[in-house]
C-alpha cells in the first residue's frame, strides 16, 4: 500500500514537522504508512521581505494572507505529485468559517490517497483562494490563530484509522460499536484512590452484568455531558430500560435488575 500523503502549507512548517515526529504519528512515517509535504508561501515570494500577507482593500485593521503565493505554493505540491506519478491532494481550507470538522469527516479523509492543508494565518486570507479548494474545514466554534492546530487535529483524526496503524484494530471496532455515545468511565489500580473506590460490578468477573453497566453509564455521561449528542441517539428498549433503572435509583443496575 503506497502511505497517505499529507501535504501542508503552512508559514510555520517546523510546527507540523515536530509534531509529526513525535508518537504513533512519527512511528507511522517511520514505517511508511504516512508521508508528509511541507511548504511554506514564503518560498514562493519575490520581494525582498519575504510578504505573505498585505493590508486589506477597503481597509480596517489587520493583514490579509496573499493569494498568489499560497496559490503557487498549492500548485507546487500538485506539480510534484504530477512529477511522481502520485495522486494530487483532495484540498482543505483551514478556516474558522468552514464546516465544522467531525468523526464522519474523519472517516471520509481517511479513505482518501492525499490530503492538502491550507493553513491560513492572522486575520484573514484573500478571497480569491477558495475556488482553489474542494472544502473548508474548521475545528469548532473557537478562534485559533492560525490553521496549523487544526490540521495536526485532522491529521490525527485520519492517520488513526489507517489500515496497519498500530493498535487500531480491535478498539476502532469497539468505537464503531458505541457511535454517538461518550466512552464509559475506566479504571485500574489502585481500587481506592483517596477515598474513591472503583465500582464493585467491575470486579465481579460478570461479563454481562459489566457490559450493561458500561452501556448504562455512557449513557448517562452523554445525557449529562452532551445533550446535543444524546438527542440524536436511538435508544433501544434495554437502553431506556438502564436509564430507568438509575433514574428510579441511582445506581449501577443490580444483578438481575
Ligand atoms: Cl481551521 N482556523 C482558525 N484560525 N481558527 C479555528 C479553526 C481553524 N478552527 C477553529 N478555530
Amino acid at each position: 500500500m503506497s502511505p497517505m500523503r499529507y501535504e501542508l502549507v503552512t508559514i510555520f512548517p517546523e510546527l507540523i514537522e515536530s509534531a509529526t515526529r513525535a508518537g504513533l504519528l512519527g512511528k507511522a512515517v517511520e514505517t511508511g504508512l504516512v508521508e508528509f509535504r511541507c511548504v511554506s508561501p514564503r518560498q514562493f515570494t519575490t520581494d525582498k521581505h519575504q510578504s505573505v500577507d498585505d493590508a486589506p482593500y477597503g481597509g480596517g485593521s489587520g493583514m490579509v494572507m496573499s493569494v498568489v503565493p499560497l496559490t503557487a505554493a498549492c500548485e507546487h505540491l500538485d506539480a510534484e505529485a504530477d512529477a511522481r506519478s502520485q495522486p494530487r491532494a483532495h484540498r482543505i481550507l483551514l478556516t474558522p468559517a468552514g464546516k465544522r470538522f467531525e468523526q464522519a469527516d474523519a472517516e471520509r479523509l481517511a479513505k482518501l490517497p492525499a490530503l492538502m492543508f491550507v493553513c491560513g494565518r492572522y486575520e484573514g486570507i484573500d478571497d480569491r483562494l477558495r475556488p482553489l479548494m474542494h472544502e473548508e474545514l474548521s475545528l469548532g466554534d473557537f478562534v485559533l490563530n492560525g490553521g496549523e492546530v487544526a490540521a495536526l487535529a485532522m491529521i490525527e483524526s485520519t492517520a488513526r484509522l489507517l489500515p496497519g496503524m498500530i493498535g487500531n484494530d480491535a478498539s476502532l471496532h469497539e468505537e464503531s460499536h458505541s457511535a454517538g455515545v461518550l466512552e464509559y468511565p475506566q479504571f485500574t489500580r489502585p481500587r481506592e484512590f483517596r477515598g474513591q473506590t472503583v465500582p464493585e460490578v467491575l470486579l465481579s468477573g460478570n461479563h454481562a452484568l459489566i457490559a450493561r453497566y458500561r452501556r448504562q453509564q455512557a449513557l448517562l455521561r452523554t445525557r449529562e455531558q452532551r445533550p446535543d449528542l444524546f438527542a440524536r441517539l436511538t435508544l433501544s428498549k434495554e437502553d431506556r430500560a438502564l436509564l430507568a433503572s438509575f433514574d428510579e435509583k441511582p445506581e449501577p443496575p443490580a444483578p438481575g435488575a
